[in-house]
């Protein structure tokens, strides 16, 4: 029987994306949302009852009480599975992180080309974290030390890794309590992979507890260092211009992409870029300039540093490609799909392959080094102008919308105080007095599973109108900004009487663009600021937050929902759950899924649950928020309180004649 294809409409809610999709079928070239139709997922690995774990599988348990061949039970397999996924996300986000800190240790030594120090008040805001003195030393001196320190938390054998220090005091305790602070961010995942080993552990919950640790080496360990390091080097965000979506491609000069995660070498293409020497290279090649645009975190990098405009999130990687505009898409590591290079091979785009982890069967390989960086970006780019004149037919969809991306968490402070009084007392005001109903951090992938950006969009549409300010990351905040979200004015008629008062009044947009996928540690960062503003409790656990992944597909967003459970957020993913099992699972007492919700929910306060159907999850997170606004004992929300000032009400104001704006303003008019 021929498997149902969707329509261009059906795949993706994006006008630019249904442009190319159309243009992909006329051309006949398959795409992740054509290969998703072409192959459903295998319904017993999806729901978590496979395991493949030794040779004497792969066993399948798909009748209640079967077990494997060893006799590993289907809770113990699904907790082996997710912890396998979650190890392997926090290894990613760690690796990361390890190579900003050898980036930073190398340029405290001189021995980069093209990097500097940029944020010294930044890296001075770290070291104190640590008692690192930076008195009377150099930035130099500072970084090297820093580095050093970061360096050793991933090798530490023994003791507590020191990261976790920065949250609220009362969840550190829970962490001692429960034994779950990283020794060492690779020893947990070295771990994990142990435990799940044929014949090791196998009580569910044992595997989980380490499966919070292993979380923590990510959040409050490999993340926040990567995150760190990247603002001591790059610069600390701050709102900026930008634009996104495929309509940011150029007919008229090298586009070149840059896609993946690492700010290093993008960074450095972006100094390349603007080099008078790459620019007449490319008017010589007959184009207007080289336009580098960026795919997935490495965009949201340096879209929020320098404004380069994103051609937009996963889903858009092949798209891209398929405008026929693109003369090189440079990719570094993460979230790459294999599925290029033949896509590539339609066109004239050339595949540039430039860490030492990854490479790809028939893409260009061009080796990065830090010690070379610039120059190797700029033969990145050359190689990308040498192809200018290998372009075909283009057909670039005209859609783009602006955005302001760059919410820090130190942006954050200061937004709401100014540089004298910075501070959170404002935003906690906004939550106690109930013109904030709570907050939503919306963040992680897309999936071709799901319409690309519909889930995404439609949470984030119904919680804005429902007063909840929302902040995002990764490919969820390039779906929000596609919509106009992310644009000070444009959203907010699309948003609830309190909180436009409050955007209206700080001057931000509805949605808060903090970055990158590793940035979910500035969502640490503000949460941990907000306890201890005072007002709404002492510990994560008690805020009215919580934190959705509508569009999930990557480990390493699983490895995001374990450390925000471990902080104590109520975490929500969308599309399908890996361990729901049988549909009878959940009336289960044994179950995994019941366990990483209520049993974590015991321990932490926080819980991680798979809900399907976005209604729903719109649904739990109001109920939760509210639960917790009644917990501290915060006024009911109630809408019809707020939206009588603000910007809106001054120019009502203001078109009043005389009389009747006294009359307004005071009760009475003035004589
Ligand atoms: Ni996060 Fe960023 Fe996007 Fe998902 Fe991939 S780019 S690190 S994993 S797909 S949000």
């Amino acid at each position: 029987m021929a498997r149902k294809m969707r329509t261009p409409e059906e795949r993706s809610v994006d006008p630019a994306a249904q442009q190319m999709l159309i243009r992909a079928d006329e051309l006949g070239i398959g795409t992740a949302f054509s290969r998703a139709d072409a192959m459903p997922p295998c319904n017993i690995g999806a729901a978590g009852m496979c395991c493949k774990l030794c040779g004497m599988g792969p066993c399948r348990l798909t009748k209640d009480g079967q077990t494997g061949v060893c006799g590993a039970t289907i809770d113990t397999i699904q907790a082996r599975n997710l912890i396998r996924a979650i190890a392997a996300g926090s290894a990613a986000h760690s690796d990361h992180g390890r190579d900003m800190a050898f980036t930073l240790k190398a340029v405290a030594n001189g021995e980069t080309e093209g990097y500097r120090i940029k944020d010294v008040a930044k890296l001075h805001m770290v070291a104190e974290k640590y008692d690192i003195a930076t008195d009377g030393r150099t930035p130099e001196e500072v970084a090297d030390e820093l580095a050093d320190l970061y360096i050793s938390q991933f090798g530490q054998q023994r003791g507590e890794t020191i990261v976790y220090k920065r949250a609220p005091a009362k969840r550190q305790k829970i962490w001692k309590e429960q034994g779950v602070i990283p020794r060492g961010l690779d020893r947990e995942i070295v771990e994990a992979l142990h435990r799940t080993h044929m014949g090791d552990d196998q009580d569910p919950e044992h595997i989980l507890n380490h499966a919070i640790r292993t979380g923590l080496a990510d959040g409050w360990g490999g993340s926040m260092i990567a995150t760190d390091i990247s603002d001591i080097l790059f610069g600390t965000p701050a709102p900026i211009l930008g634009q996104t979506n495929l309509g940011v491609l150029k007919d008229d000069m090298v586009n070149v992409v840059v896609h993946g995660h690492e700010p290093t070498l993008s960074q450095m293409i972006v100094a390349a870029s603007q080099d008078p020497e790459i620019i007449e290279y490319a008017r010589q090649a007959g184009a207007n300039g080289v336009n580098l645009t960026g795919i997935c975190c490495t965009a949201n990098e340096i879209l929020m540093r320098q404004g380069i405009p994103a051609a937009g999130n996963f889903l858009h990687q092949e798209l891209s490609i398929l405008t026929g505009s693109v003369e090189a898409m440079v990719v570094d590591v993460q979230c790459i799909m294999q599925a290029l290079v033949g896509l590539a091979e339609n066109f004239h785009t050339k595949i540039i392959t430039t860490s030492s982890k990854v490479r790809i069967t028939g893409a260009t390989h061009i080796q990065f080094h830090e010690g070379s960086a610039l120059t190797t970006a700029k033969a990145i780019l050359r190689e990308a102008i040498d192809n200018y004149k290998n372009r075909g037919q283009v057909e670039i969809p005209d859609v783009r919308e602006a955005l302001v991306p760059g919410f820090s968490h130190e942006y954050i402070n200061y937004m709401l105080g100014g540089s004298y009084r910075a501070s959170f007392r404002p935003l906690n005001d906004a939550i106690m007095s109930g013109r904030i109903r709570g907050v939503a951090a919306i963040v992680g992938c897309n999936n071709p599973r799901s319409s690309q950006d519909y889930l995404h969009n439609k949470v984030t549409k119904a919680l804005l109108k429902q007063d909840v300010l929302v902040v995002q990351t990764g490919c969820g905040a390039i779906a929000a900004a596609k919509l106009g979200l992310l644009l000070g004015e444009a959203g907010l008629d699309q948003v609830g009487p309190g909180l436009r008062e409050i955007c209206e009044t700080i001057g931000i947009p509805p949605v808060l663009h903090m970055g990158s996928c590793v940035d979910n540690t500035r969502i640490l960062t503000v949460l941990t600021q907000m306890v201890e503003e005072g007002g709404l409790g002492d510990d994560i656990d008690q805020l009215p937050a919580v934190g959705l992944a509508p569009e999930w597909m990557s480990e390493k967003a699983l490895a995001i929902g374990a450390y925000c459970v471990a902080s104590g957020a109520y975490v929500m993913f969308g599309g399908s759950s890996p361990i729901s099992g049988m549909p009878d699972r959940m009336s289960d007492s044994d179950s995994v899924a019941r366990y990483i919700s209520e049993g974590w929910e015991a321990i932490y306060g926080g819980k991680l649950e798979f809900v399907e159907d976005p209604d729903d999850m719109i649904r739990r997170t109001l109920d939760h928020i509210d639960k917790k606004r009644a917990a501290l004992g915060l006024p009911e929300y109630d809408p019809n309180r707020w939206g009588r000032s603000g910007d809106r009400r001054m120019l009502e104001l203001e078109a009043m004649p005389l009389f009747e704006r006294q009359q307004a303003i005071y009760g009475v008019a003035a004589d």
